[in-house]
């Protein structure tokens, strides 16, 4: 389906419940609250599902709308709007990513899926894909469009989809970040939105112990295949001494990706229950999601994860380099 027939899905009914992906990063939360305040303001109710309160970084961008964590108060408005009610799901490949309640968010009928991951499995109703897009949050601006929303969008809807087009560019710098980005990120500054003030908050923000955190992970860094694989990891231990949360690791992987040469850098992040999990990007040709889907994952072609159960990060790290290299080879240098 394209834009127009989700528009029109949309225009019929009046009711919505709004879901993404579990760990929401900034495209995740600014697509999910950046519809969420075009659509009530269309005067439509929107009430949007996570399955943990928004992290701190992004709280402000929630302010005045609904949101719930209690999947049962989610289902009563659902039940009370009868037919008329549609699920949107933004930036999220497949129902697992929606977290343990995505079955039952699922049930509401229509569900129409907003995404651009090239792994998106199709698990809605309606399916609104667009790998090629920057960011969900890209894509929702051209859905305003066509619900003639843009024009007169708020300021804080205009936020929350910025937020989500930096986030997923990585400020404007990845491959993904077309012409058309940057002539959405042009129309949500007419709208009033200050580059400084969001760049403040995103990437001028960073605490104490983050900054001792990052110290830990970057003593781990290896390089393999002549300095072409970077390789750095996080444990428990270390969050637990710093103080931090995963959270805080967020933007490490960008200082393997930083090095020179370097066409994929992995990111190793122990988690509870012996599970690791593995983020990867890269550089020029190199396909990982291709890699990551070799061990259950996804992601785009130049981001992608995957988690493994019952592993070291060394375990994890020894599995994963022989795929590497292959990906490697078949990517032009
Ligand atoms: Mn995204």
């Amino acid at each position: 389906m394209n834009r127009k027939a989700a528009r029109q899905a949309i225009e019929a009914v009046e009711n919505f419940v709004l879901a993404t992906h579990v760990r929401p990063d900034g495209d995740a939360l600014g697509s999910l609250f950046g519809l969420a305040k075009i659509l009530t303001k269309l005067g439509k109710q929107a009430v949007c599902y996570l399955e943990e309160p928004p992290p701190e970084l992004h709280a402000l961008l929630a302010a005045g709308l609904r949101w719930e964590t209690e999947i049962g108060r989610v289902r009563a408005f659902a039940e009370a709007c009868g037919q008329n009610i549609m699920g949107i799901c933004l930036d999220c490949g497949d129902l697992a990513r929606l977290g343990e309640n995505g079955p039952l968010l699922r049930e509401i009928k229509p569900f129409l899926v907003i995404d651009h991951h090239q792994s998106n499995d199709g698990f809605g109703d309606l399916h609104w894909i667009e790998p090629h897009r920057s960011s969900t949050g890209e894509m929702v601006y051209d859905l305003a469009v066509e619900l003639n929303a843009a024009e007169d969008m708020s300021l804080e809807a205009a936020e929350c989809l910025y937020t989500a087009l930096v986030t997923d560019t990585g400020s404007f710098q990845y491959d993904c970040t077309s012409a058309h980005t940057f002539a959405v990120a042009g129309r949500l500054l007419n709208r009033g939105v200050r580059p400084a003030v969001i760049s403040q908050r995103l990437y001028n923000n960073a605490s104490f112990g983050s900054l001792q955190l990052m110290q830990l992970v970057l003593s781990t860094l290896q390089t393999f295949f002549d300095d072409q694989v970077a390789v750095i990891q996080v444990s428990r231990k270390m969050l637990e001494t710093t103080g931090t949360d995963y959270e805080d690791c967020d933007n490490l992987i960008n200082f393997p990706r930083s090095i020179r040469g370097v066409r994929a850098a992995v990111f190793l992040k122990e988690r509870k229950d012996g599970e690791v999990s593995v983020s990867i990007r890269a550089k020029g040709d190199c396909d990982v999601a291709w890699v990551t889907a070799q061990f259950g994952g996804g992601g785009h072609k130049n981001a992608a994860g995957c988690r493994m159960a019952d592993c070291s990060m060394e375990q994890v790290r020894d599995m994963l380099l022989p795929v590497l290299e292959k990906a490697l080879a078949q990517g032009k240098q």
